[in-house]
């Protein structure tokens, strides 16, 4: 049995505006989540897990655990407050610090520089739909290279575009949006891969010994049944999901299949003479995917679109693909489905269609978990989740896949996208609620023990303590 990587990339993620609170401290602009992400009744981005009050103690608590790498998020309003003025020496001096306490440490940053949180004050100059803001954000990622490039030696650059597309409503990015605009979702689309090619090119140019690529969500889809309609459903789905995105990122152009379906929507985005060539002067160095679960699809007749959805919850698009439940796999108590395997069938299919490294940039269970009266939280659960995708992970380096990282949802116990603060996926315990923020105590739970020694043994001893 082939062994992971010596210098496997054992991680975790969390996404800035999810962890760390703090959300108009030290010249920090809003965002797009600051302003819609609440949920009546959940808990909002303010305060969150605090982190950026307490990443020390966070960090030496990675640490501790034997975390190779961390991947968070950058806030881009803490850096350009306004998305495209002037740059807020806080926000660098914040990043600093956390990029430094890692390094103290030994763990790599691994660094996503835009995860859903979006300016505000772009957004209402129109935010990904006017093309400015791709001008804006690549003078956000020279900003970025300039001041953490010499620490900073792996990037990423927009998390789950494929999302913020198909479930923008779900996940805050697109709330003033209906299904009507979809053209404005596509357009917006082609303006993030503007701004994706043109961010990895200027990396390679100002960084050379950095490398960076694209973390969209990807999974298998299946078809529901071996009925040829259902299969024909499956390849649709797939290529408006996942080859979209990564056939856009790693060949510069658009997948045919996902191009004729917005065709005859009439939801083709407009495209400048010479964005082609922008888009296929740009390479990734490797791809990072989040995983959570499998899709599976049927030709049936689906009653309404996707924006219905959720990040693993399918829906369908009218004539092109209807979600459905998969009877052979369990569900988490927040009804994604759970599929080991299917990470290994994904691993495959994204590593024999584009022959780049790989990193699973997240993975995990959201749970309800609870102190018990010792004080402890023993979420055998998540460790059962965990270690069933790292088994499949790890088949899937037998099978030859270059994997080199695997970053679990979340190191610490966040705000979810949309579920509040119930929702968890930490290794750690983040003391507070929905209602209440409480004393934001950090408590080791059962899988921060037992993932420490998954790290210690690089993989090879996954059982429960
Ligand atoms: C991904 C996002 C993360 C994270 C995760 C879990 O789609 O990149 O930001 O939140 O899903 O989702 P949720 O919080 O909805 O459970």
């Amino acid at each position: 049995m082939k062994e992971f990587r010596k210098d496997f990339f054992w991680g975790a993620s969390t996404s800035a505006y999810q962890v760390e609170g703090a959300y108009q401290e030290d010249g920090k602009g809003l965002s797009t989540q600051d302003i819609k992400c609440v949920v009546p009744g959940l808990s909002d981005c303010k305060i969150a897990s605090d982190h950026y009050h307490r990443y020390r103690e966070d960090i030496a608590l990675l640490a501790e655990m034997g975390l190779k790498t961390y991947r968070f998020s950058i806030a881009w309003t803490r850096i350009i407050p306004d998305g495209d003025g002037k740059v807020n020496p806080k926000g660098i001096a914040f990043y600093n610090g956390l990029i430094d306490e890692c390094l103290k440490y030994n763990i790599r940053p691994l660094v996503t520089m835009y995860h859903f949180d979006l300016p505000y004050e772009l957004e209402k100059k129109g935010g990904w739909f006017n093309r400015s803001t791709v001008n804006a954000f690549v003078r956000y990622a020279k900003v970025l290279f300039e001041n953490f490039g010499d620490r900073v030696k792996y990037w990423l650059t927009i998390n789950e575009q494929n999302m913020m597309i198909l479930y923008g409503a779900a996940i805050g990015t697109n709330s003033g949006l209906t299904e009507k605009a979809q053209s404005a979702l596509y357009q917006q689309n082609h303006h993030m891969m503007l701004a994706q090619a043109q961010t990895m090119k200027l990396c390679h140019r100002m960084l050379p010994d950095a490398k960076i690529g694209p973390a969209p969500n990807i999974t298998e889809v299946y078809p529901k049944t071996c009925k040829p309609q259902d299969v024909l459903a499956a390849q649709n789905f797939n290529s408006i999901r996942n080859w979209l995105y990564l056939d856009m990122a790693v060949y510069g152009r658009y997948n045919p299949v996902a191009w004729s379906f917005m065709e005859k929507k009439k939801i083709t985005p407009h495209i400048q003479p010479g964005d082609m060539e922008i888009l296929q002067g740009a390479s990734p160095d490797f791809l990072a995917f989040n995983y959570y679960c499998t899709a599976t699809v049927s030709g049936n007749k689906a009653e309404r679109g996707d924006q219905g959805g959720d990040q693993q919850i399918a829906v369908g698009e009218p004539g092109f693909y209807s979600g459905e439940n998969n009877k052979y796999l369990e569900k988490t108590e927040f009804g994604w489905e759970i599929d080991p395997m299917g990470l290994r069938t994904t691993l495959r299919s994204v590593y024999e269609r584009y022959h780049l490294p790989v990193i699973i940039t997240e993975n995990g269970l959201g749970a309800y978990d609870k102190i018990n009266e010792n004080g402890e939280i023993i979420d055998d659960y998540r460790i059962e989740y965990l270690r069933k995708h790292i088994e499949q992970a790890r088949l899937a380096v037998q099978d030859g896949v270059d994997l080199f990282g695997y970053c679990p949802w979340s190191a610490i116990d966040l705000i979810s996208t949309h579920q509040g603060f119930s929702k968890r996926y930490g290794f750690i315990f983040v003391n507070r609620d929905e209602k209440s923020t409480k004393d934001l105590k950090r408590i080791r739970k059962k899988s921060f023990f037992w993932y420490k020694k998954v790290i210690s043994t690089n993989g090879s001893d996954l059982s429960n303590l």
